[in-house]
């Protein structure tokens, strides 16, 4: 970018600038920020952009403070203390990206498979997530990350099912006349799509959540399903089982537009609600009932989301949720369906940004990203460098006992590029300070809504902050990368993101945003993009993989109630004011999360003595984190909850969640299973401060 031009003049001339939210959240908000004298001081929801409606969540309607925090990383730094000693001394950039240059040629000469970029959705941007870095890898030939932490078991499983991640348009939801949220805390994770069934329930609509735990969403449900982690499927199959004997069935619609009925019945008859109530330990009665409402109401709709998918049997489960509205024929109305992400209606030129052609034939190692602590300890195959940015792999990927001892190795090369020091940023040789979304271009789809958003740069970077393309643009000059795709500077990257006659640039850069041109109702007539054009029950290429050609109910690794010396399941969804390990560092938000919690049930509670406030070890046979309870009704006897995702400098004692979820792997998708983890919990003694001292 020019950033001359946006250097702070001796003006007191105020300008708006509009932009995009970049964080991980299905709502990618339109933003405006307003700066005075090259600050930003106010940063709104944009009120033209009908998803944003003006409106931020609170973490974001922070942003300036995160922008303006202390701890911005604002020059290159490079490591003067032990591994995770966070201990650094500066550096200039042009020694830093030479020497960085210099060993990973160096890598690369003998083999560029022991290089690992490791990269995820810090920010969701095109450009800063998905251009240049990949491009910069493809040439050098390195290992290519599974990009597998948060959404492929349920995305996969989608593909299976109706063809890609498609469904419902979130804006239709607010003409339903029934909405199951499965599987997702939409107040906390989605609130742009909980407006949407505000309005639908003011216009008389029922709303069920189904979620193991109590959230602030099903609170405000007229029902809650709190079945166990891991059974969504069989809560489904048993659904079908109910449309089934009832025949609240669309005997055209499947006829027509589905693959395997004959199979898919014969599975779900398996499936009586007396069955699944056992199973998911929820009253048949709810089951029954919940199988009325959806075979009897129409439109219904569905708002699935990742929470139920991150469990062993993940792409089962939504597997068996995708073909509901086929049964039923949700899909003839624009209000009915499934919306899990809208992501796959998006027609990005990934082709043309990440340039795999500069592969040329040559097809390196894939390392998943979920078991990053296994792939950084594996000696058959060392990885030796590993350029981490968008991520915080040491607080959000599994199993973290094995994630540090990975990042910790001596002979590791580790750069990181970072607006702040991380959790992970403590292990980085060389750590790079990283703009932030104010300061440089991107250009945004949404898995939630179906608008293409453009971010202009509002200030000048922080300090000597670069954006991550320049970064792998300086890298790919020092390595001699001559390809004239590796000289396109960060706006050219924007323009490049969709061919011209899918989104109009020019109206893009005009407006800030731009919407695709979609059916209002994509599958009332079938049309499905699989390979039969239909809904697959039956899915033959899963078949051909050997894997069931049918959703069933796996049961979890860790199911409850199958281990005397963990007897809790726990799951760890989000906070509400953190985003993954995103703004856990500032101040305010902090001060609303307070310490790292765990919900548990009073009889869980009771049971082991264990008050509201106590320090707890939560503990198996992966590790052991510290964390203070809270007995709570938003837990359900048998589970507990510890919500995400804190760096683990700013817990108790140094760890966080993760340090004991597993990096066992989903069913489809080659997900993680964070959800899917056994734990048990005792209280410790208490420090006598009161007492005492
Ligand atoms: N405030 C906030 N918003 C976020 C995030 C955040 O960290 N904070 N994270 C963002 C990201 S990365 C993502 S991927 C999205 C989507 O994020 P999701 O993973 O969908 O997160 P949630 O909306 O919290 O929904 C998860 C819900 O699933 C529930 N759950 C856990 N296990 C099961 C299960 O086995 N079955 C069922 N039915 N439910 C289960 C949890 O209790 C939780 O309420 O949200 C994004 N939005
Ligand atoms: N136990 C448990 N673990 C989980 C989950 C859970 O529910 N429970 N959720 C999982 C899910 S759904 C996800 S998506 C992953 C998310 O994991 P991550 O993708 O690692 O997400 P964040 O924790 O938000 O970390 C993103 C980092 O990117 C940095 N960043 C932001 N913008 C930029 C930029 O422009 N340039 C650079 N260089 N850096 C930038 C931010 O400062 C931040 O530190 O975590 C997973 N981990
Ligand atoms: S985190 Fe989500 S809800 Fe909050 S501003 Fe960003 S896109 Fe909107
Ligand atoms: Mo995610």
């Amino acid at each position: 970018m020019d950033t001359a031009s946006l250097a702070p003049e001796a003006t007191t001339e105020t300008h708006t600038v509009r932009g995009a939210c970049p964080h991980d959240c299905p709502d990618t908000c339109a933003l405006v920020t307003t700066v005075k004298d090259g600050v930003a001081v106010k940063l709104q929801g944009n009120p033209d952009h009908k998803h944003t409606a003006g409106v931020l969540c609170t973490k974001v309607s922070r942003y300036i403070e995160r922008n303006d925090h202390a701890g911005r990383i604002v020059q290159p730094m490079k490591r003067v203390g032990a591994k995770g000693s966070g201990q650094f001394e500066p550096v200039s950039w042009d020694a830093a990206l030479d020497d960085i240059a210099r060993r990973l040629g160096e890598l690369a000469a003998s083999d560029a498979e022991s290089i690992l970029p490791y990269s995820y959705a810090g920010t969701m941007g095109l450009v800063q997530g998905e251009s240049m870095d990949r491009r910069f890898f493809h040439k050098l030939g390195a290992s290519l990350l599974d990009r597998t932490i948060c959404s492929t078991a349920g995305g996969e499983a989608f593909g299976y099912t109706l063809g890609g991640k498609v469904g419902m348009r979130v804006e239709f939801f607010s003409e339903a006349k029934l909405i199951l949220i499965w599987g997702s805390n939409s107040i906390a994770s989605n609130l742009h799509f909980w407006r949407h069934a505000q309005a639908a329930k003011r216009a008389g609509a029922r709303l069920v959540c189904i979620d193991p735990r109590k959230t602030e969403t099903a609170d405000k449900c007229d029902e809650h399903v709190a079945l166990l982690p891991g059974t969504d499927a069989a809560l489904a199959l048993s659904l079908m089982h109910e449309l089934i004997v009832n025949d609240w069935l669309d005997h055209d619609y499947i006829d027509r537009h589905t693959v395997g009925w004959p199979q898919l019945r014969e599975r779900a008859m398996q499936w009586p609600p007396s069955r699944a109530a056992a199973v998911c330990g929820v009253p048949e009665a709810q089951i029954v009932e919940l199988a009325r409402a959806y075979g009897t109401t129409q439109p219904a709709a569905i708002r699935l989301n990742y929470g139920m998918q991150r469990v062993r049997g993940g792409g089962n489960a939504a597997r068996a949720v995708a073909c509901l509205p086929a049964l039923t024929g949700a899909w003839r109305h624009r209000a009915g369906g499934v919306l899990l992400s809208s992501s796959g209606l998006y027609p990005v030129d990934r082709a043309a940004l990440q340039r795999p052609d500069l592969l040329a034939g040559r097809q390196p190692r894939t390392i998943n990203m979920s078991t990053v602590g296994d792939a950084l300890l594996d000696q058959a195959r060392p990885v030796r460098a590993v350029v981490v940015y968008n991520s915080n792999p040491v607080a959000v990927a599994p199993e973290s006992g094995k994630v540090v001892a990975g990042f910790a190795r001596k002979d590791l090369f580790t750069v990181v590029m970072e607006q702040f020091q991380t959790d992970t940023a403590d292990y980085a040789d060389y750590l790079l300070p990283a703009t932030t979304q104010l300061e440089h271009w991107d250009i945004h789809f949404s898995y939630g809504h179906t608008d293409v958003l453009l971010n202009t740069p509002a200030l000048a970077p922080r300090g000597q902050a670069r954006s991550n393309a320049w970064v792998f643009r300086e890298l790919a000059r020092r390595m001699g990368f001559d390809e004239p795709c590796f000289a396109d500077d960060d706006e050219a990257l924007c323009a490049q993101a969709f061919a011209p006659e899918a989104v109009d640039y020019a109206a893009l850069r005009e407006q800030g945003f731009a919407t695709l041109r979609l059916p209002d109702a994509p599958f009332a007539e079938g049309g499905f993009p699989t390979p039969s054009g239909k809904c697959e029950f039956f899915s033959q290429r899963l078949a051909d993989q050997g894997q069931d050609g049918l959703p069933d109910h796996v049961p979890n690794y860790e199911a409850a109630g199958t281990s005397a010396d963990y007897p809790l399941a726990m799951i760890s969804p989000p906070a509400r004011n953190f985003l993954n390990s995103s703004f856990v560092n500032v101040t305010s938000l902090r001060a609303i999360e307070g310490e790292p919690l765990l919900e548990i049930h009073a009889d869980d509670a009771n049971a082991r003595g264990i008050e509201s406030g106590q320090v707890v070890r939560v503990f198996n046979g992966r590790g052991e984190h510290r964390c203070r309870a809270e007995v709570s009704r938003r837990a359900r006897p048998g589970v507990v909850h510890g919500l995400g995702i804190w760096w683990r400098k700013l817990g108790l004692d140094g760890t966080n969640v993760n340090q004991l979820t597993s990096q066992r792997l989903t069913d489809i998708g080659r997900g993680p299973t964070f959800y899917d983890c056994l734990v048990q919990v005792e209280a410790l003694p208490q420090p006598e401060a009161a007492a005492g001292a």
